[in-house]
C-alpha cells in the first residue's frame, strides 16, 4: 500500500516539549518564520479580534478546522466563543428548486460563556504546521488561553482551556441545535460531564447526535440538565471533547432505495458510535490526542513544502489579504494559500468519511448555496484536483467510499440510457457499465441532466487511474481502479453512435453552456478517448485481454476527439467554425480543454493542439470572475508552459476571491465554495511540477515573480516524489525520489549535461533523449540528485507571421516579425486536426517565405508555425503561428 511518512518520536517530543506546539505556545510567539524545532516556515492566519457572531463573519471571518468527520468553524469569541459545527450526511430536502434549496444543514452551535467583556491582547491564529487553532487574551491580569484541534485518529474534536492563574477559570459550555422547527427535531440534555444533543432531520429521517465530555482541573462542575449546558467554576484549565454522527453509512441501498425516509433504514442510531468516540477519546490525556493528532495531521502536511522567498509577516492575515490587489502582493500568501488549500482537504476528505461537497466541509446555513451538492462537472473533480500532484494521495479513499455506494445504481441508470439513447447495443443482461453522473448528495444520484454530456464519468474515472498512476499500487490498480475505468469503458463503447465513421456522443453537452443536447461535444469525446486510452493501458499492466478490450481499441482512434476550428482553437462544438459562434466565450467552464488538463491527451508530444489551447485560452481571456474558473486557468496556462499567465490569475484569485479567513468567494455575497482553495494549489502545483505523459519535468511554468525558490515533496505520476531548489529562474538542484523504481523520464533544459548522481554520490547510467531529456532505470527507494545544470538561454520566437498572398492553392507568401535570436528560421505546418507539426522548410534566412507543396491545393485548413534557430542549433520553445484556410 502507500508509503507513509510518520513523525519521528523525537520531533515530537520537540514539538510536545513547548516549542511550537508546547502548552505554553501562542499566536504571539510563532510570527519569527523558521523555528529551531521545525524546518518548515511558519505558516498562519492569524487576527486581532474575533470573527463577528454572524453569517458574514462566518464566511469571512471564522477559522475553518477538520476531521472529515466533522467541519468546525471557530470565532473566537472572549464574552461567548461560538463554534459551529458541520457534518455532511445531515441532508435535507427537497425543498424549492433553485441556489437556495434545502441541503446540507447546520449541525450544531456550541457557544461557551465566559463572560469576558473588558479584554486586551487579543489574538488568535490557525497555525498550518501543526493543525492547531489558538486563541489568547488578558482579561483582569488573567492570561486565558485555548487550543482547538480535530483529530481524524480519535474522531474528535479537543478543546483546551487555560488561565494563567489558578483557579481562575470558569465558563458555561451550551451546544444548540440550529434551524429546529423546519423538518427538524431535537433536544439537548446534561448530565454529568456530559452534554448530549440528538434529534432527526425528517427529511431522509437521519437520526443525529453530538456529545460533549468537559473534563476540568480544579475547580467544580456542574451540569443543569433543563438548560443542557455543563457550568465550570474556579477551575485552573479544562478539556472539552466533541464527537458528532448520524445513521448514515456508505452503502448503496442509500442509492437504490427511492423513498427518502426509508434510505437509512436499519443502520444503527448513532448514540453508541459517538458514545465509543468520547468514551476511547477521554482514556487520554490531552498529551496523547494531539500526539496522535499530530503524527496524523503533519504526516500528511509536512510532505510538501514551498518557499516562493517570502518572509512571514507581521500584519494580520485580513490585511495581508486586504492589501494584496492594492499590488502588494505577498509572497506569503501565495505560499499560504497554497498550503492552505492543503489543509482543507485534509480537513475534509478523510477515508471513511463523505468527501468535501462545494462547500467542503463547512456549512452554517439550512439552504446551502447549490445546496451543498457534488458537481461533477467540475467541483468535484477540482476538490480532488491537487490530491496526488501535491502528494496527498490516501484522501482520496473518502471519495472511493462514496462512488462505490452510488456506482449500483449508476448502473441501472446505464442500462436505461443504452435503451434510451442507443438500444442496439443495450445488453439485455444489464452488462452495460456505468454512467456518469452530474450531480450527487449522500443520498441522491438523479440520473442525466443536459447540463453536462456523459463525459462527466470518464472524468470520474480519471480521478481513479490518476490514484494508480501517482501511486503506483497494483493491487489497488486491480481492486478499485480498474474495474471503474473498464466499466464506464463498457457504458461509452455502447454509448457512442457512429456518425460518417466518426463515433459521437449523442446527445452531448459542453457543460453548462446554453447550448444543450447537441452531438459529439469536445468534453465528451476528450473525455471518452482519455477513458479508452487509460483502460487500455491499465489492461496491459494487469495483463488482461478479452474482446471488450479489443474493442475499445478499435474505437479508440475514431473517437476524433480534438477538432481545431478556424480561429486556430480547439473547437467546444463540433458545429463551431470560428472562435466563439456557439455558447459563451468567455464561460467560466473551459470544458473543451480538459485534454490538456487534468487529462492528458494534448502534451509536449502534440504541438500543434497545445499550440490550439493557446489559441483558446487567450480568447476565453480572464472575463470569468468566479474563484473555480480563475484557478483552473491557473493549471491551464501552467500546462502550455507560460507561467506569467498562470501566475496571473494566481494573483486574479487571491486578489478577488479570497476572503480573511482565506474561503474562497465563488462570487457573490460572499458565497463560500471551497473548489477554488483547492484548485490554487493544485494549479501551483502544476507551475512547479508536471508529469503529464509520464515525464516528469520540474519547473515547467516558472513566472518571473518566483525568481528564486524551492520546493519539497512534489509528486509526479510513476509515485515519483521531486524537490527542486531554483535561482534566477534556473534549478540549481533536482532531487527525485523513486518510491517504486521504474522508468523516470525526466525534461528540464540541459539536463543532458548536467551531473547526475545517487543521494550518496554514487554514479548514474542515464540514457540521453535530447538535450532537454534523459531517461534512467531507476531503483526502488533510490533519491537521484540532478546539479551542476548548465543554464539554456532561451530562444527568442519570432512573432506576428501573415500570410500576404495565396496563390490560388499553389504557393502561400508568408512573413513574419523577426527575432533578435535567429541565425535563421524553420516553418511547419499542421494539416487539418493534426496533433503534431511537420517540418517543411529549413534554414530561411530571411523573414519572409514562399511556401509550395505538391498538395497544397487539396488542403483545406492548416496551421503554420515559423521557429526562431539559434546559430548554436537551438530552436525557440515558441513560434508564431497563423492559420491557413483554402481560399
Ligand atoms: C457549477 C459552476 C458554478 C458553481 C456551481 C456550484 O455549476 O458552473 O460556477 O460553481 O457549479
Amino acid at each position: 500500500m502507500l508509503i507513509r511518512n510518520v513523525v519521528t518520536a523525537g520531533l515530537l517530543s520537540a514539538l510536545l516539549a513547548g516549542g511550537l506546539l508546547g502548552s505554553q505556545a501562542s499566536a504571539v510567539e510563532s510570527n519569527s518564520g523558521l523555528t529551531a524545532e521545525s524546518p518548515i516556515k511558519t505558516l498562519r492566519l492569524w487576527y486581532d479580534e474575533p470573527a463577528p457572531d454572524s453569517d458574514l463573519g462566518w464566511a469571512n471571518s471564522s477559522i475553518p478546522m477538520g476531521n472529515g468527520y466533522m467541519g468546525i468553524n471557530v470565532f473566537g469569541g472572549t464574552a461567548t466563543e461560538r463554534i459551529q459545527i458541520t457534518e455532511n450526511s445531515l441532508y435535507d430536502g427537497p425543498g424549492e428548486r433553485g441556489m437556495k434549496r434545502k441541503g446540507l444543514n447546520n449541525f450544531a452551535e456550541v457557544y461557551i460563556d465566559f463572560d469576558h467583556n473588558n479584554s486586551s491582547d487579543y489574538t488568535r491564529e490557525l497555525n498550518l504546521n501543526d493543525g492547531v487553532s489558538r486563541v489568547k487574551y488578558e482579561q483582569d491580569s488573567v492570561t486565558y488561553s485555548r487550543k482547538y484541534f480535530t483529530s481524524y485518529p480519535d474522531k474528535v474534536m479537543v478543546i483546551r482551556l487555560d488561565a494563567s492563574k489558578d483557579g481562575a477559570l470558569s465558563f458555561t459550555l451550551r451546544p444548540t441545535i440550529p434551524y429546529l422547527g423546519e423538518g427538524k427535531t431535537g433536544k439537548v440534555m446534561a448530565k454529568g460531564d456530559t452534554i448530549t444533543l440528538s434529534g432527526v432531520l425528517a427529511y431522509y429521517n437521519i437520526q443525529f447526535e453530538g456529545q460533549f465530555k468537559v473534563i476540568p482541573v480544579g475547580g467544580t462542575m456542574t451540569a443543569s440538565d433543563q438548560e443542557g449546558t455543563v457550568t465550570v467554576s474556579d477551575a485552573n484549565s479544562a478539556m472539552i471533547l466533541i464527537g458528532v454522527g448520524t445513521n448514515y453509512q456508505f452503502d448503496p441501498k442509500v442509492f437504490l432505495t427511492p423513498e427518502p425516509d426509508a434510505k437509512l433504514d436499519g443502520f444503527p442510531h448513532p448514540h453508541a458510535k459517538v458514545t465509543g468516540y468520547l468514551a476511547e477519546a477521554a482514556t487520554k490525556s490531552y498529551e496523547e490526542l494531539l500526539a496522535n493528532h499530530l503524527s496524523d495531521y503533519k504526516t500528511l502536511l509536512d510532505r510538501v513544502s514551498i518557499d516562493l522567498g517570502a518572509t512571514v509577516p507581521t500584519i494580520t492575515t485580513d490585511e495581508l489579504v486586504d492589501a494584496y490587489p492594492d499590488g502588494d502582493s505577498s509572497r506569503y500568501l501565495e505560499e499560504l494559500a497554497f498550503q492552505f488549500g492543503r489543509y482543507l482537504l485534509i480537513c475534509s476528505s478523510r477515508a471513511g468519511t463523505l468527501p468535501p461537497n462545494l462547500q467542503g466541509i463547512w456549512n452554517v446555513y439550512a439552504r446551502p448555496p447549490w445546496a451543498s451538492q457534488y458537481l461533477h462537472d467540475t467541483n468535484v473533480q477540482m476538490a480532488y484536483a491537487p490530491v496526488f500532484s501535491a502528494n496527498l494521495p490516501e484522501l482520496f479513499e473518502s471519495y472511493v467510499g462514496l462512488f462505490e455506494a452510488f456506482e449500483p445504481r449508476q448502473r441501472l441508470y446505464a442500462t436505461q440510457y443504452i435503451k434510451q439513447y442507443n438500444p442496439s447495443q443495450l445488453d439485455p443482461g444489464g452488462d452495460n457499465g456505468w454512467s456518469g453522473p452530474f450531480w450527487a448528495s449522500p443520498y441522491n444520484v438523479p440520473g442525466r441532466s443536459p447540463i453536462a454530456g456523459f463525459g462527466t464519468g470518464c472524468w470520474i474515472a480519471q480521478m481513479f487511474w490518476d490514484y494508480y498512476d501517482f501511486t503506483r499500487d497494483e493491487s489497488l490498480l486491480a481492486d478499485t481502479v480498474y474495474p471503474v475505468m473498464y466499466e464506464q469503458a463498457n457504458f461509452v463503447s455502447r454509448f457512442v453512435k457512429d456518425v460518417d465513421g466518426v463515433l459521437l456522443a449523442d446527445p452531448s453537452s459542453s457543460p453548462e453552456q446554453k447550448k444543450r443536447d447537441t452531438v459529439g461535444t469536445t468534453f465528451d469525446q476528450q473525455m471518452f478517448y482519455e477513458n479508452h486510452h487509460n483502460t487500455l493501458v491499465a489492461a496491459k499492466i494487469l495483463g488482461r485481454e478479452d474482446s471488450r478490450l479489443d474493442l475499445f481499441e478499435t474505437q479508440l482512434p475514431l473517437l476524433g476527439p480534438i477538432q481545431i476550428g478556424k480561429s486556430g482553437q480547439i473547437k467546444e462544438f463540433r458545429q463551431e467554425e470560428y472562435y466563439g459562434e456557439i455558447g459563451d466565450p468567455h464561460h467560466r467552464h473551459t470544458s473543451m480543454l480538459l485534454g490538456v488538463y487534468p487529462g492528458q491527451l494534448i502534451n509536449d508530444t502534440t504541438p500543434a493542439w497545445l499550440d490550439a489551447v493557446k489559441v483558446s485560452l487567450t480568447k476565453r481571456t480572464n472575463k470569468s470572475h468566479i474563484g473555480w474558473a480563475r484557478a483552473e486557468r491557473i493549471a491551464f496556462w501552467a500546462r502550455v508552459h507560460d507561467g506569467d499567465e498562470a501566475y496571473s490569475f494566481y494573483q486574479d484569485l487571491l486578489g478577488g476571491n479570497y476572503l480573511h479567513n482565506l474561503f474562497n468567494d465563488h462570487r457573490g455575497g460572499p458565497l463560500f465554495q471551497a473548489d477554488a482553495n483547492y484548485g490554487a494549489t493544485a494549479g501551483v502545483a502544476e507551475m512547479l511540477l508536471q508529469s503529464q505523459d509520464h515525464v516528469v519535468s520540474p519547473l515547467p511554468a516558472l513566472p518571473a515573480a518566483w525568481s528564486d525558490g524551492s520546493y519539497q515533496g512534489l509528486l509526479a505520476r510513476g509515485n515519483f516524489e521531486v524537490s527542486a531548489n531554483w535561482s534566477d529562474r534556473h534549478a540549481d538542484r533536482l532531487k527525485v525520489l523513486c518510491k517504486t523504481g521504474g522508468t523516470l523520464s525526466l525534461r528540464y533544459p540541459n539536463v543532458a549535461d548536467a551531473t547526475i548522481r545517487t543521494q550518496d554520490g554514487g554514479s548514474v547510467d542515464f540514457i540521453v533523449e535530447g538535450p532537454d531529456q534523459v531517461r534512467i532505470e531507476t531503483t526502488a527507494g533510490q533519491t537521484y540528485v540532478v546539479t551542476d545544470i548548465p543554464a539554456s538561454l532561451p530562444v527568442a520566437a519570432p512573432s506576428n507571421v501573415t500570410i500576404d498572398k495565396d496563390d490560388a492553392g499553389n504557393r502561400i507568401m508568408l512573413s513574419w516579425t523577426g527575432s533578435a535570436d535567429a541565425a535563421s528560421y524553420n516553418l511547419y505546418r499542421a494539416v487539418g486536426n493534426a496533433a503534431g507539426y511537420e517540418l517543411i522548410a529549413s534554414e530561411i534566412f530571411g523573414t519572409e517565405y514562399g511556401c509550395a507543396a505538391s498538395d497544397l491545393n487539396q488542403i483545406k485548413q492548416m496551421t503554420l508555425k515559423v521557429n526562431a534557430v539559434r546559430a548554436d542549433g537551438r530552436e525557440s520553445s515558441d513560434g508564431a503561428t497563423t492559420i491557413y484556410l483554402r481560399p
